[in-house]
C-alpha cells in the first residue's frame, strides 16, 4: 500500500505511476537493506522531484557521498567533484541543482556564471574549507615566494581566487608531478599534503586543515574494519599518512570507482572513504563484496529529498549559489586549470 498523505500534492490518478516509482526504487535500494515500505515512503518525493526537474529544466548533479535515495532516486549525474565540475560545463541545461557541499557547487558556479546553481541544504561546516581564508593564502605566498599554490577543491571561492591551480583527489598527484617547481604550497588538507609529498618526492608546504571524516580513521579503528587478509584495502588520500602506508592502494573516489569496475565476482574490498560512496558501489557492482567504512560526512548528508523538493519548487536566497564577481573571476583561473588534468 502506497501512503500518499502528507506528501507533495500527488493526485490520485498518479497512483499507478507511484507504484512504478516504488518498484524502481526498491530494485535499486533493496541491496542496501531498504524495505518496500521504506521505498513507499520516499517514492512521492522522488516522483515529484523528477517531475519538477523536467518541468523546470534542471539537471541534478550529486556527489558520490550523498545518500542512496538521492544518488539512485533523483540524480542525473553522479561522481566526484572533478567529474561533476567537468559535466556541469558540458551539459546544455542552464539550471543545476547540486547535491553536495557548498564549495563544490561554488566550483560549478565559478565555471558557469550564467547558470543558476542551487544547493538544497547548505552545509557551512566543513573542517577543511573552514580552516583557511584568502588572507591566509596571501600570507603563505609572501612567506614562500615562487612556490605555486595548489588548493584542494574543499575550499571556499576566496581561497581558490588566491591559488594557482585547484585539484581534487582524482588529479592532485598528477598536478603536483606536472609542476616544474620542487617546492609547492598545498592547502588546506595536511594529511593529503603529506601523502602527496611521500608519493611524489616533492617538498610540500602544508596547512593544518583536515577532513574530520577521514582524519577520524585511526590505525585502531582500521584494524576493526578489516575482516580478513583477502580483503583489499584502498584509502582516500585525506586519510592519515600511517593509514596510507598500511593499505594496498591510495587515491580518490574516482580511482576507487575504476578499481571496483575492474574487480572480479566475489572480490572483497574495503574502501576507506565516506559511506555514501560504499553504498553507491554496492548497488553498481553487486558481484563484488564491499565492506562498510562507517565514515560519515555530516555536511554532505544535510541534503535530503525534502530539502531538494522545496529548493526545486520554490528556491530561497539560501539555496542559490551567488559569488562576488571579482572573486569568481580570480577563482576561475585555478578551477579552469584543474579541468586540464
Ligand atoms: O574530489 C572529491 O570529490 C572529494 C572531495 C573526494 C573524492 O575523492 O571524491
Amino acid at each position: 500500500m502506497v501512503v500518499i498523505e502528507d506528501t507533495p500534492e500527488i493526485r490520485k490518478e498518479e497512483f499507478g505511476l507511484l507504484e512504478e516509482e516504488v518498484e524502481r526504487l526498491f530494485s535499486k535500494l533493496h541491496s542496501l537493506g531498504w524495505s518496500r515500505s521504506a521505498c513507499e515512503s520516499i517514492a512521492p518525493f522522488t516522483y515529484k522531484i523528477n517531475q519538477l526537474k523536467k518541468e523546470k529544466g534542471f539537471k541534478i548533479l550529486a556527489h558520490s557521498y550523498q545518500t542512496a535515495d538521492i544518488v539512485f532516486g533523483i540524480a542525473d549525474i553522479v561522481g566526484d567533484s572533478l567529474a561533476l565540475a567537468k559535466k556541469a560545463t558540458e551539459i546544455p541545461e542552464k539550471r543545476i541543482l547540486f547535491c553536495g557541499v557548498d564549495f563544490m557547487a561554488e566550483s560549478v558556479k565559478i565555471l558557469n556564471p550564467d547558470k543558476l546553481v542551487l544547493v538544497p541544504a547548505r552545509g557551512r561546516d566543513c573542517t577543511l574549507a573552514d580552516s583557511i581564508t584568502g588572507e591566509d593564502v596571501k600570507k603563505l605566498k609572501e612567506e614562500n615566494p615562487g612556490a605555486p599554490v595548489v588548493c584542494y577543491v574543499n575550499t571556499n571561492a576566496d581561497v581558490k581566487a588566491e591559488s594557482d591551480i585547484c585539484c581534487t583527489s582524482a588529479n592532485a598527484r598528477r598536478i603536483i608531478e606536472s609542476l616544474e617547481e620542487d617546492t609547492i604550497i598545498f592547502i588546506p588538507d595536511e594529511n593529503m599534503g603529506n601523502n602527496l609529498a611521500d608519493l611524489t618526492g616533492k617538498n610540500i608546504i602544508t596547512w593544518p586543515g583536515f577532513c574530520r571524516t577521514h582524519h577520524a580513521l585511526t590505525m585502531k579503528r582500521l584494524e576493526g574494519l578489516i575482516p580478513d587478509q583477502e580483503t583489499k584495502t584502498f584509502a582516500h588520500l585525506e586519510c592519515r599518512p600511517e593509514i596510507i602506508e598500511t593499505v594496498d592502494f591510495a587515491g580518490g573516489t574516482g580511482d576507487m570507482h575504476r578499481y571496483a569496475a575492474k574487480a572480479s565476482k566475489g572480490d572483497k574490498v574495503l574502501f576507506l572513504t565516506e559511506q555514501g560512496f560504499i553504498d553507491r558501489m554496492k548497488i553498481e557492482f553487486p558481484d563484488v563484496h564491499f565492506e562498510d567504512s562507517k565514515m560519515i560526512c555530516i555536511s554532505m548528508k544535510r541534503n535530503d529529498l525534502f530539502a531538494t523538493w522545496k529548493a526545486l519548487e520554490k528556491p530561497t536566497d539560501d539555496n542559490i549559489i551567488e559569488l562576488d564577481e571579482e572573486v569568481r573571476k580570480k577563482a576561475f583561473r585555478a578551477v579552469n586549470n584543474m579541468l586540464k588534468y
